[in-house]
């Protein structure tokens, strides 16, 4: 593990997945802070075609990127405590729920914040359809009363009592828009009530983003 190297912005959402993940196993690894823009140059853009954060690399070289690839691959290696799930049944259930929230929830997030809030930055470099922000914005609304109504059934967490890869996916997005872009609608108590269950948990306060724009206090 040790000579392993994770490339990071720490304050994104998608290197707090991994970061988030790593302290809920209590583990660790060195970390390279990247600046911004950095991985949009030449060097990283060989470790991750796609240019972007986290990347987790390798000894030999081998770059993993993708924020469920990478955390796939630790809890292969530290199967405990089970993140994704202990036998093949819960490991299902894990990433059948990490995909729903992925494709509906985080990645629609994801796309407001590059076609919004950074949309100068994001120009320069992909496609900006900032157009679309209002029917994603509402889908992801709609996507989240959907996902309070399955909570209905008093479960603690996303995939029941078992905390998992898929609350630590959607919370790092849920924490990010909720403080950043639009508070959760206050209406939806089982996803509030989810939210501030998962950020008082350790390793969401240990990674708690300060953003660049923030002042130090
Ligand atoms: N699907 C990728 C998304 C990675 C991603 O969008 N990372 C953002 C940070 S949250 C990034 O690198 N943004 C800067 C950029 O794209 O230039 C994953 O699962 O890791």
């Amino acid at each position: 593990m040790s000579a392993m190297l994770l490339h990071l912005a720490s304050y994104a959402p998608n290197a707090r997945v991994v970061t988030m993940f790593l302290h809920e196993k209590a583990l660790e690894l060195p970390l390279r802070e990247i600046t911004h823009g950095q991985n949009r140059e030449p060097a990283f853009v060989r470790m991750n075609p796609m240019g972007q954060i986290p990347v987790l690399e390798f000894p030999d070289g081998f770059c993993l990127s993708e924020n469920v690839a990478i955390c796939e691959y630790l809890e292969a290696q530290n199967p405990d405590p089970p993140l994704i799930g202990a036998d093949d049944r819960e490991r299902a259930e894990t990433r059948m729920w990490a995909r729903r929230l992925d494709l509906n929830i985080c990645e629609h997030l994801a796309n407001i914040t590059r076609f919004g809030l950074a949309e100068d930055y994001f120009r320069s470099h992909i496609l900006v359809v900032p157009e679309i922000i209002p029917g994603l914005a509402a889908m992801v609304e709609d996507r989240l009363r959907w996902l309070d109504l399955q909570m209905g059934d008093g479960r603690t967490f996303v995939c029941g009592e078992r905390f998992t890869l898929a609350d630590i996916l959607l919370f790092c997005f849920l924490d990010f828009a909720d403080t950043r872009v639009k508070p959760v609608e206050p209406g939806l108590t089982r996803v509030t009530g989810w939210l501030e269950r998962v950020r008082a948990r350790p390793s969401a306060v240990a990674t708690r983003p300060r953003y660049p724009d923030q002042a130090a206090s």
